[in-house]
């Protein structure tokens, strides 16, 4: 098998919502014990396509639906098999959840995955989270991180908003640290303050080992 090229058709498969095809590469996949990331992240990229498509009037919103109910079959598929793949024993507590205004979760439920294979205890708010209840959360469960997942940019000054509130409340034991993923990057990450931001799951996952070891955002 060619890697790249069967990596760069399952993207461009996705990106045309073929989606038998896309469902039938991936199981595929799986059973010649491709790398599972791999199919995600090839898969990802091809919901990004659509998004793009969308930007350009190529595609309406349902051509966003349905490229959400190809990657929710895709992630059936992969994740039950991705579980299965213990490969770390952090003992950090994430609390984890979409911004208030946004109700994307497709990536927050990949990357929740992804922690809780490597051992992290991750508490799933859900998605159009107000700040308060992370706050109410995190009092109550005192986590090491909080990670906030933010697709789209009205909601961007929502997670400056949660991360300030639970940072002003925090008390004895220090405020937590956090973790931005989604359509975010430096510059986001800098204007909401959080300390560290990722656009893949296994960045985050990475970064969170980095944080519970008390490494920061370097
Ligand atoms: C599928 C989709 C939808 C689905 C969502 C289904 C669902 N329940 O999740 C539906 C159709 C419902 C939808 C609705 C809308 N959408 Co939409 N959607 C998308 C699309 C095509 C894919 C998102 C996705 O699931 N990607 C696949 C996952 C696997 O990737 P990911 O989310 O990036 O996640 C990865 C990383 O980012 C990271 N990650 C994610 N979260 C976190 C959290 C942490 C802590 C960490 C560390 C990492 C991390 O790890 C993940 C795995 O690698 C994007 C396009 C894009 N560029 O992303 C548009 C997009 C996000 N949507 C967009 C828009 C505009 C909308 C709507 C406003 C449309 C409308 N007019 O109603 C509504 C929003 C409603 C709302 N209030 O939230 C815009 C946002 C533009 C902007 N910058 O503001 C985008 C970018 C499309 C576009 N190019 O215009 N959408």
């Amino acid at each position: 098998m060619k890697p790249h090229q069967a990596e760069t058709e399952l993207s461009g498969l996705l990106a045309d919502l073929q989606e038998d095809a896309v469902l039938s590469e991936v199981r595929r996949r799986i059973d010649e014990g491709d790398d599972l990331l791999h199919i995600m992240e090839e898969c990802r990229k091809g919901v990004r396509l659509v998004g793009e498509r969308y930007e350009q009037g190529i595609y309406y919103i349902s051509g966003l639906i349905m490229a959400s109910a190809i990657m929710h079959e895709v992630a059936d598929m992969v994740l039950p098999a991705l579980k299965t793949l213990v490969t770390g024993s952090e003992s950090g507590r994430i609390l984890l959840g979409t911004v208030e205004g946004d109700i994307h979760y497709i990536g927050k439920d990949i990357i929740k995955v992804l922690l809780r294979c490597y051992g992290f205890t991750v508490f799933d708010l859900g998605v159009d989270v107000p700040a308060a209840e992370f706050l109410a959360r995190a009092q109550e469960i005192r986590p090491a991180i909080v990670g906030l997942s933010c697709l789209i940019e009205p909601a961007i000054d929502n997670m400056r908003a949660t991360i300030d509130l639970v940072r002003a409340q925090a008390g004895h034991g220090g405020a937590p640290s956090f973790i931005i993923g989604g359509c975010v990057d430096d510059r986001v990450c800098r204007h909401v303050g959080a300390d560290v931001w990722a656009t893949d799951a296994m960045t985050g996952v990475r970064l969170c080992q980095q944080l519970i070891r008390g490494e920061g955002s370097g």
